[in-house]
């Protein structure tokens, strides 16, 4: 089997179903790296961020205890398609607060050297006061709740940071990423600034679930033949893609069936997101995690395989209306 030398060495053999030895953004390292990608080209310029002052401490915290008017069509287009993309989400004020704190946060804990990266951050809402406004947020909350017509609990808050040139993030659907004995499972991704093509939008391949085109596909571990070989059979099948741009404020909700990927960050601005998993409430922890659920444990602390998936650290932050 070809070495990836961005796999932990105790992940290189042996079955899918053992823990990630690695830290959080390892997993990530090792994760983009299972995209096949183009040649690069020269990088343009991002579009920058909102172009508006942040949002105060009472604006941020009104807007995310608002409710979102969520029509029965867009719920309609996520139980057909997997995701749907919404606007106004968030306020242009809201998106440049919360991407100036993000870049601090980032830059304390990745530093500036990292062109090329996807950088991350996992459980912002235990130690900034701003990300857990986000991560608790009844307006974020609610949306996943109605999306997926039950009370929901957190799993984990995400900050994605595509620096530029980073390539393609791998085509994939988060039932197979989340330890978790249910499909009810919702991720909320907002982006820090309008997103255009050239920046990488996060697509989405359209239908309610397109797992059984991808039937005996085995995951690879090294290199990028999963990857491609879902383009493949997509292409093959005729699966439609939506990766269009996103505009200041817009915020997408992609189901675990969902299959997405994201193109290149071909921009001199990083590409960030926020990304909030939601799942229902109820919901137990699958009998064999594998190594793909990466650092599950930290979301999930003490939770026991087959046991529920309900701690501390999941509340319910969203009640079926
Ligand atoms: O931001 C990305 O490129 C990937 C994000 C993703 O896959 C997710 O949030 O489920």
């Amino acid at each position: 089997m070809a070495v990836n030398p961005l796999l932990p060495e105790a992940n290189r053999d042996g079955a899918l179903e053992q823990d990630w030895a690695g830290d959080d953004q390892q997993w990530w390292d090792w994760y983009v790296s299972l995209a096949s990608n183009d040649a690069a080209t020269p990088l343009v310029d991002g579009p920058g961020l909102p172009d508006v002052p942040p949002a105060d401490d009472a604006e941020v915290a009104v807007l995310l205890d608002t409710a979102y008017e969520l029509t029965p069509e867009d719920v309609q287009h996520f139980r057909e398609q997997s995701f749907v993309k919404l606007p106004g989400v968030l306020t242009p004020g809201v998106v440049r607060r919360l991407a100036d704190r993000l870049a601090e946060l980032l830059t304390a804990e990745h530093g500036d050297d990292t062109a090329g990266r996807f950088t991350a951050l996992e459980q912002m809402w235990q130690h900034d006061p701003l990300m857990r406004e986000v991560a608790l947020s009844s307006r974020l909350g609610a949306i996943a709740a109605a999306l997926l017509d039950t009370d929901v609990r957190i799993y984990h808050d995400n900050a994605l940071s595509k620096e530029p040139g980073c390539g393609r993030t791998p085509w994939h659907h988060d039932a197979e990423h989340f330890p978790l004995a249910t499909l009810s499972a919702v991720t909320a991704w907002m982006p820090m600034s309008a997103i255009p093509a050239a920046m990488g939008p996060l697509s989405f391949a359209r239908g309610a679930d397109l797992r059984p085109l991808l039937d005996g596909l085995v995951f690879d571990r090294a290199g990028t033949s999963y990857d491609e070989a879902v383009s493949a059979r997509f292409a093959a099948a005729g699966v439609q893609v939506e990766d269009g741009p996103y505009a200041v404020g817009e915020v997408s909700f992609h189901g675990a069936t969902c299959f997405h990927t994201a193109g290149r960050n071909n921009t001199t601005q990083p590409r960030r997101a926020l990304a909030t998993t939601y799942f229902a409430d109820g919901a137990r922890v699958v009998a064999s995690p594998t190594m793909i659920s990466g650092t599950w444990q930290e979301f999930l602390p003490g939770a026991v395989p087959n046991g529920p998936a309900a701690t501390a650290l999941n509340p319910v932050v969203g009640r079926r209306g």
